[in-house]
């Protein structure tokens, strides 16, 4: 099959929610993946921040393939050796009392949701039915009624109302209008991404997230942080918020938490939030399963073991450094942190950042536009000095061709 055929298959029996690039991949290793035809590219998309340890890393799989042939799913309803193993690593490893597991992302932001408002009610006091959660305009949480509730792009809500009422939407990067919402008693909480993925890799100003907790604390807020994209050393420390020494009172992590192996996602909280949720109040089938633990245990193993969050920052830094080198009037600005980057194309013609990252493709390099303009570079965290600079070599011909 060519692969043409492929994409025509999918084109015929998927249902049409996704425009991929037109690139058929077969398999991956590290910070390269293949396509059917055996071209080899450099991943800068990374699954969306998902294949931080680099695909198909050796240790997750392995752990994987183990627990894969021993027990696979015992629902919640019972015990199981593993989940136990799990749960006292990761609230080890990111210092909280307790974790809720689930798998997706999405699943991830709607746990914290639903804790955030039990918690008012049982802790803070607010009146049944009436609390409110901030969020940000620009936002991006997954694709549930109630998430894209919360959104403000169109092309992620519209069509898809009703909505579920109970938050208020500030501006991002903007504490005197968070100090506004906060005036209202009736906010339980503050939901931010750390750094603003979809919207473009948006960096907010240095303080924005230390000066939005201390606002929260003072106003008995929790602050919740949807570090599923930013998270496990992407940004060039293991949460973004350590940049700003910010603990959140809910972490939602996803992702990466499972190298790309597995959807494993996982709420974070001390036992008085936590504990405000009891038995048969929440849950999923396939949280916690036994594959999800084993894979999560190694996944942030290797995270640590190769100091993948050090390594994030410091060819994250060399990367933009040598993207700011690249004289082509078609980079507008570069920006980011870790290895969470961006570029802003400059339009020519009717050139796009679509035409750019089908040029970079058959360049042998893979990533994909944001809002039309923007280009995110999100490599797999195990990469290389000189793989950057093979990497940087194809963006600059690209670019400089174009
Ligand atoms: C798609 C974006 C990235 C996320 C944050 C929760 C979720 C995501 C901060 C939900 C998911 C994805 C999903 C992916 C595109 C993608 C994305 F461009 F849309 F914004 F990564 F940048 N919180 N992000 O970024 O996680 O339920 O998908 O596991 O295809 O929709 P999920």
């Amino acid at each position: 099959m060519k692969p043409i055929d492929y994409i025509k298959r999918e084109d015929l029996y998927g249902a049409h929610n996704y425009h991929p690039l037109p690139v058929v991949l077969d398999h991956g290793e590290g910070v390269f993946v293949w396509d059917v035809e055996g071209k080899r590219y450099f991943d800068f998309l990374s699954a969306y921040s998902a294949v931080n340890q680099g695909h198909c890393h050796p240790k997750i799989i392995k752990a994987m393939t183990e627990q894969a042939s021993k027990l696979t799913l015992t629902s919640r309803a019972f015990y199981n050796s593993t989940l136990g193993e799990y749960e006292e690593y990761i609230t080890r490893f990111f210092g909280y009392d307790k974790v809720l597991p689930m798998n997706t992302g999405a699943e991830g932001d709607e746990t914290a949701l639903k804790l955030c408002r039990k918690w008012a009610y049982t802790k803070k006091g607010i009146p049944e039915n009436q609390a409110k959660i901030v969020v940000c305009e620009g936002n991006f949480h997954g694709r549930t009624i109630t998430i894209v509730s919360m959104s403000s792009d169109p092309d992620s809500y519209a069509g898809f109302g009703p909505f579920t009422p109970g938050f208020i939407k500030i501006p991002y990067n903007d504490i005197p209008a968070l100090e506004l919402a906060l005036q209202d008693p009736t906010v339980a909480g503050f939901l931010v991404e750390p750094i603003q993925g979809e919207a473009g890799v948006f960096v907010p100003d240095d303080g924005y997230l230390s000066k939005a907790a201390k606002l929260c604390k003072d106003h008995n807020v929790l602050f919740i942080a949807d570090e599923v994209q930013t998270g496990i050393g992407r940004t060039g420390k293991l949460l973004a918020c350590d940049h700003e020494n910010v603990r959140p009172d809910i972490l939602i992590l996803g992702k990466a938490l499972s190298g790309g192996a597995y959807p494993v996602s996982a709420v974070l909280a001390d036992d008085d939030i936590m504990l405000c949720i009891k038995p048969g109040e929440h849950g999923s089938t396939f949280g916690g399963n036994p594959m999800a633990a084993k894979i999560g245990i190694a996944a942030l193993e290797v995270v640590k073991n190769e100091k993948l969050a050090e390594n994030a920052e410091i060819l994250g830094q060399f990367f933009r450094e040598e993207l700011r080198k690249i004289k082509s009037d078609r980079i507008e600005l570069v920006r980011g942190k870790g290895l969470l980057n961006a570029i802003v194309i400059r339009p020519k013609g009717d050139s796009t950042a679509w035409d750019v990252c089908v040029a970079m493709k058959d360049n042998g390099l893979l990533a994909k536009p944001t809002h039309e303009h923007i280009i995110r570079f999100a490599p797999p965290l195990v990469i290389t000095r000189e793989q950057i600079e093979d990497a940087i070599e194809i963006i600059r011909k690209t670019l400089e061709s174009m």
